[in-house]
Parts: structure tokens; C-alpha cells; sequence
């Protein structure tokens, strides 16, 4: 798939720059709480978090693909100081290491990014400082939300009332870099079937993409991660492949391709 998207890119006269990261399976890595090896995936998160803050000391703008949706935290920590972040996602993927019935870290990485929640003592995490506030968040395609990750969250669990947007365009309005998480599973499924956690009823491709070239017309898009791309679930290997071309028109939708293609006759150049 990189090399799909390096060859593309470049096709788009982007300068591509790739770095693969290699991570360590920390051993013995017992659950906190319900929180699945917090270790492994906090070793991993302080990683990609400084690579990519060296891919934006570099003035460069960073393409995580991943992997599982865990990775965000390390990514918007990196990207740090940016709203709004863009939640494309079936899930809202804000559990806590106390509230989540999986116990998997990919339904958790918003609440470890909150200031407002306060997630805290997990080990693995100790670097991790919470950048987010409730109001830089904008979710879209959100259909699948646990009883615990309602924007108001039981007294019990110490948590507080957070108001979380939905789909709010003045977001997208203000003059910050702006980076997209795009958890593909936010697509109508039969788009993405090597993914795993589908929910019928999603975005389609004519509107995901639509999302993508509308954030790359706004000049802010700094960040993109795309997540819970999983070969290994794909049935066939056309199940992979339509995985990874939708993913992939996706991308170059936010780094600048055209639908009706790039207007660069004599008439229109400068
Ligand atoms: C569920 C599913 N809310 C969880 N979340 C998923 O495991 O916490 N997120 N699949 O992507
Ligand atoms: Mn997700
Ligand atoms: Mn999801
Ligand atoms: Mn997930």
C-alpha cells in the first residue's frame, strides 16, 4: 500500500518523504484496568509521536497509515497544538481504561487525548500529555457509540459533561492547521471489508472523498492519519484491494486530487 500511495502522490507532484517505524512488543504487558497492553502501545504511541514532530519541524505535512486507531494518540500528540481534529469514524472511540467493555486501546485514544478526562497513571503513558479539549473535536460518520462514551458520563466514573460536536462547520473555519483522523471503518462497509469493527449505515465514497478535497481546498490540513486499513481480515484478496483503493482514493482526495482532474491548460495558468 505505500508504495500505491508514494507512486500516487508523486503523480501529484507531492514530495514524498517515507519512514517506516519499527516497534518493540514490551513482554509481560498486563492489562490496566480494561486497557489491553498499555505498554506496547504507549512505547509505540512515544515513538510515532516524535517522528512526527520531526516530519513537522520539517515543514512537511504527515501521513500516518496505520495500524490501529490507538495510533492517534502518538500522532495528534506529535502534530500538537493543532484543532480541530477531524474524527472521521464509526466510533467515537472515547472509552477509558475504566469504562471499555473490549478492552482494546483503538476505542480509546480520544479520552487519553482529552484534558478534560484526565486519563492518567497508565504505564506506557507516562510521556503523554493531554493536547485536546471536548471542543476541538468534529466527528463525522459517527453511528456506534457504547452507553459509557455518551457525552455525559456516569458521576461514578468521576467524568465530567463534555459537549462533543458532531458536525460543526465553524470548526473548520478557523485559520489553525487542522489534522483528519480517518478511521475507515467511518465508510458504508462493503467500501472497506478488511476492517474490524464494521457498522452498516456509513459515509459514502462520494461524501468521504467530498470531506478529503473540501479539508485539502482549506490549506490547513497539516496531519492525516488512516487507520484500521487490516489486510489479514480481508476474506479475498479483491477484499483487500478495495480496502486499500478506497483508502487510497481517500488520500489523494486530501492532498489534492481533482475529480474533474487538475486545470493546468495555458488558459487557466499563470
Ligand atoms: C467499542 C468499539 N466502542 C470499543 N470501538 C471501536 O471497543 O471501545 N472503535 N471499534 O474503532
Ligand atoms: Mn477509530
Ligand atoms: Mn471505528
Ligand atoms: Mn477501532
Amino acid at each position: 500500500a505505500m508504495l500505491v500511495i508514494a507512486v500516487q502522490m508523486g503523480e501529484l507532484r507531492c514530495d514524498v518523504k517515507d519512514r517506516e517505524l519499527k516497534f518493540d512488543i514490551i513482554p509481560n504487558d498486563h492489562p490496566y484496568h480494561n486497557a489491553k497492553n498499555p505498554r506496547t502501545v504507549g512505547r509505540a504511541n512515544e515513538k510515532l509521536a516524535s517522528a512526527v514532530e520531526e516530519v513537522k519541524k520539517d515543514g512537511r505535512t504527515c501521513l500516518v497509515v496505520g495500524g490501529d486507531h490507538s495510533l492517534a494518540i502518538g500522532s495528534i500528540s506529535g502534530h500538537a497544538k493543532t484543532e480541530p481534529v477531524i474524527w472521521f469514524d464509526a466510533h467515537a472511540d472515547i472509552n477509558t481504561p475504566l469504562t471499555s467493555l473490549s478492552g482494546n486501546m483503538h476505542g480509546q485514544p480520544v479520552a487519553f487525548l482529552l484534558k478534560e478526562l484526565k486519563v492518567s497513571g497508565v504505564p506506557g503513558f507516562e510521556w503523554l500529555k493531554p493536547c485536546l479539549s471536548a471542543e476541538d473535536i468534529v466527528y463525522i460518520g459517527l453511528r456506534d457509540v457504547d452507553d459509557a462514551e455518551q457525552p455525559t458520563f456516569p458521576k461514578d466514573r468521576q467524568e465530567q459533561t463534555l459537549s462533543l460536536n458532531i458536525i460543526s462547520p465553524q470548526k473548520i473555519n478557523k485559520k489553525k492547521p487542522i489534522h483528519l483522523s480517518f478511521d475507515v471503518d467511518g465508510l458504508d462497509p462493503p467500501l472497506t471489508p478488511a476492517t474490524g469493527t464494521p457498522v452498516p449505515g456509513g459515509v459514502t465514497l462520494r461524501e468521504g472523498i467530498y470531506v478529503a478535497e473540501q479539508l485539502y481546498k482549506t490549506g490547513l490540513l497539516s496531519a492525516v492519519d488512516t487507520v484500521e486499513i487490516n489486510p489479514r481480515l480481508g476474506k479475498t484478496q479483491e477484499e483487500v484491494d478495495s480496502t486499500v483503493n478506497t483508502a487510497v482514493s481517500i488520500i489523494l482526495s486530501g492532498f489534492g486530487k481533482a475529480r474533474e482532474g487538475s486545470h493546468t491548460s495555458p488558459a487557466s495558468s499563470r
